[in-house]
């Protein structure tokens, strides 16, 4: 049986890094074949494309290229990651996918939607995820939320390309992702992620168990962790 493919998406500092591995710890507490990842990265080719991108050096050469350099890191975090796994009933948990693209580059970046349509059409396909959870914070706090992380021991020392953006840029975001959630409500979920931490894995976890039903799910134990 085909494993679940599950994504995060919203803004900057809504949680879907610290929710993404709660659910996957969740699963995997079921004994679930779970694989945690990433956009954009989550293979070694993607991996080197993410550090090009948030490092701002394609920034200049404009959000038509970025876009293709996303899509490119995604194609081979399907090749490479993705797709193997769901082929061996493993649920795969994504930080970040397909609806960034559309928000980040398409809605806020205004690249031509027609061209964002047409990459994901031949890069994504039909591995599209089973369920989206959509975190929603205001911009401010989430970006205080990233400023908070930076300032901690061991934590990042600068912002990286999107980040570094002015709140205008984030309210934007906010706008495009919510905009999302509405019009795809078979698929994505929005969560108010201002709640606190336990309260926001809550209402994932049971969304999970509503529509997916994990506890059913053929048991796959091996270790597919990163
Ligand atoms: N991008 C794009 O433009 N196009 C694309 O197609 C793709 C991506 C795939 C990737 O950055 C960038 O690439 C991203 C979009 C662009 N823009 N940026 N920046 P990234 O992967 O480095 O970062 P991110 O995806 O934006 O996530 P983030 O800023 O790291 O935040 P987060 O994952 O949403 O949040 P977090 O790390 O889980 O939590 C942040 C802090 O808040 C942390 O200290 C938590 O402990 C705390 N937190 C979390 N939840 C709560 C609650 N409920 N209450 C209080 N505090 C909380």
């Amino acid at each position: 049986m085909r494993g679940r493919f599950i994504t995060f998406e919203g803004g900057e500092g809504t949680g879907k890094s610290t929710h993404a591995a709660t659910l996957a710890a969740r699963l995997k507490s079921l004994g679930l074949g779970v694989r945690l990842t990433r956009e954009p990265g989550g293979s070694v080719g993607a991996e080197i494309m993410r550090h090009i991108l948030l490092s701002g050096v394609a920034k200049p050469l404009g959000p038509e290229v970025e876009t293709v350099l996303f899509a490119a890191a995604r194609d081979d975090h399907l090749t490479e990651v993705i797709r193997p796994a769901l082929a061996r009933g493993i649920w795969v948990v994504c930080d970040r996918f397909a609806d960034s693209t559309r928000v980040y580059q398409g809605a806020v970046g205004q690249v031509d939607p027609r061209a964002i349509r047409a990459l994901e059409r031949v890069i994504v396909g039909d591995t599209m995820p089973d369920l989206t959870f959509i975190l929603d914070v205001p911009a401010e706090q989430g970006m205080q939320r990233t400023a908070k992380r930076r300032d901690k021991p061991g934590g990042p020392e600068t912002s990286d390309r999107f980040e570094a953006e002015a709140i205008e840029f984030h309210e934007k975001l906010r706008d495009g992702f919510l905009t999302l959630a509405a019009n795809e409500p078979a698929r994505c979920v929005l969560i108010d992620a201002t709640l606190p931490k336990e309260q926001v894995a809550d209402q994932i976890w049971r969304v999970v168990n509503d529509r997916l039903e994990p506890t059913l799910a053929p048991i796959q134990l091996a270790d597919v962790s990163p």
